[in-house]
């Protein structure tokens, strides 16, 4: 049976489910959510979708859950790939997971929404800049921690990698430059080089363009 995505285009969470499923090699199709039109926060997709009112979420058969770390880990189950060597790489996988949804892709995604996909007279400039900030210092210890490393743990590409790079191919500004950090440069590189690699905006429906 086909897995299904619920997700779009712009959702960075989304992309790091839908490469753990590209790059698996298991059977997937994406299902569109228009969350522009406010799709996620209706009572129907609470109720017949998820009741967190988020995108990504996984369907296969009977099985349902949402969170891109969750549906990363159900992947691996099914595949048997992009989970840690060892055990204590798995925990290792989970750590990155847990620091990119609260620290970088959070981060990440709000302020680019807030610096592209609102309106510009509602752009609140200090939250940006704040979120900015924070955004630095988690790209410079993403940075760091990519010293002499290809990958963020162990010797291939995990969970952690597919997660922290979510938002990181995006061409919207949110203050994210690949040039300005070299380790982030090559590794971003080095997951596109993956066979089966695509860009979010040509892995799952939706667009910045559909609005213009
Ligand atoms: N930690 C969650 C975050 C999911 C999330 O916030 N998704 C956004 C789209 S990128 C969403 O659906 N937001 C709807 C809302 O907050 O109303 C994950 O990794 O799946």
């Amino acid at each position: 049976m086909t897995i299904k995505l619920y997700c779009f285009g712009e959702s960075g969470n989304s992309y790091k489910a839908a490469l753990a499923l590209q790059l698996s090699g298991l059977e997937w199709e994406p299902v569109f959510v228009d969350f522009f039109n406010g799709e996620t926060r209706s009572p129907e997709y609470r109720e017949k979708v998820n009741e967190l009112g988020e995108a990504p979420v996984l369907v296969d058969g009977d099985f349902r859950i949402s969170q891109s770390g969750a549906i990363q880990a159900y992947v691996t189950e099914k595949s048997g790939k992009f989970g840690g060597a060892t055990r204590e790489e798995n925990y290792g996988v989970l750590r990155w997971v847990l620091w990119d949804n609260h620290k970088l892709s959070s981060m990440a995604g709000m302020t680019r929404f807030l610096m592209n996909f609102l309106p510009e007279d509602k752009r609140p400039e200090q939250v940006i800049a704040f979120n900015q900030g924070r955004l630095k210092a988690a790209y410079e210890i993403l940075n760091s921690h990519l010293e002499g490393r290809d990958w963020i743990v162990g010797d291939g590409i995990t969970n952690a990698d597919l997660s922290c790079c979510g938002y990181l191919y995006y061409p919207e500004p949110f203050g994210f430059d690949r040039a300005e950090w070299p380790n982030i440069d090559a590794w971003l590189t080095r997951i596109s080089e993956q066979p089966g690699w695509k860009h979010p905006y040509d892995l799952m429906p939706g667009n910045p363009s559909d609005r213009t």
